[in-house]
């Protein structure tokens, strides 16, 4: 019997069993207190995305990662928003290269604040991803980062979880005097 339009998803999943993925998977994101989630177009934008992995884990951040595409998997990405919706996700940073709607498509299902990261992928330097990240038509809005900058948007995301969270602003702020030590330290006796 054909499947009736609106009953099952494109994957072939019922609506209902579909919720009920939501649901568990969002139970799961809130009982490992997931606040922050980093989803990625591709395998191949790993390297770039696990900087702002290592930032996150650096200031104590849980979060979720997910390799999803805005063009080649619509459906899993819907579904992976709603369940982060659903386990309290606080922030989200999307990354992708090329035609990177992944970050604005996010930003156009949810409320949660979108930060995109554009990947330099292909033959046009990553212009292409910069544009289609930054120019998002209100009320829409993506937040971007410079080329590659995955460690600035986890960086950002702090921040924003930082207003809610006493602790990440303590730990953000240790962070920064950290580096400015370092930087005094680096002055000392220049010698060229
Ligand atoms: N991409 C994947 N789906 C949609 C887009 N725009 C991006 C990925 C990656 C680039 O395409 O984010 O940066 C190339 O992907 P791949 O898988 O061909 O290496």
């Amino acid at each position: 019997m054909p499947a009736r339009a609106g009953r099952t998803s494109l994957r072939g999943i019922p609506a209902g069993v579909s919720l009920g993925l939501v649901l568990i998977r969002g139970i799961w994101y809130f009982l490992h207190n997931m606040k922050a989630a980093l989803i990625f177009g591709s395998p191949s934008d790993k390297g770039v995305m696990k900087k702002a992995a290592e930032v996150f884990r650096e200031l104590g951040v849980e979060f979720s990662s997910h390799i999803l595409s805005a063009h080649r998997t619509p459906e899993l990405l819907r579904e992976t928003v709603a369940a982060l919706e659903a386990g309290g996700t606080e922030v989200i940073v999307a990354g992708a290269g090329l035609a990177a709607h992944l970050p604005g498509v996010i930003a156009s299902l949810t409320l949660i604040p979108v930060i995109g990261v554009p990947i330099a992928a292909g033959g046009l330097g990553g212009l292409d991803a910069l544009l289609s990240m930054v120019q998002m038509p209100r009320p829409v809005p993506v937040a971007v980062v410079g080329l590659d900058n995955a460690a600035n948007a986890a960086y950002l995301a702090c921040r924003i979880l930082a207003l809610k969270y006493p602790p990440l602003r303590e730990a953000l702020a240790a962070h920064w005097e950290g580096i400015k030590a370092r930087f005094v330290g680096d002055n000392e006796g220049v010698e060229l």
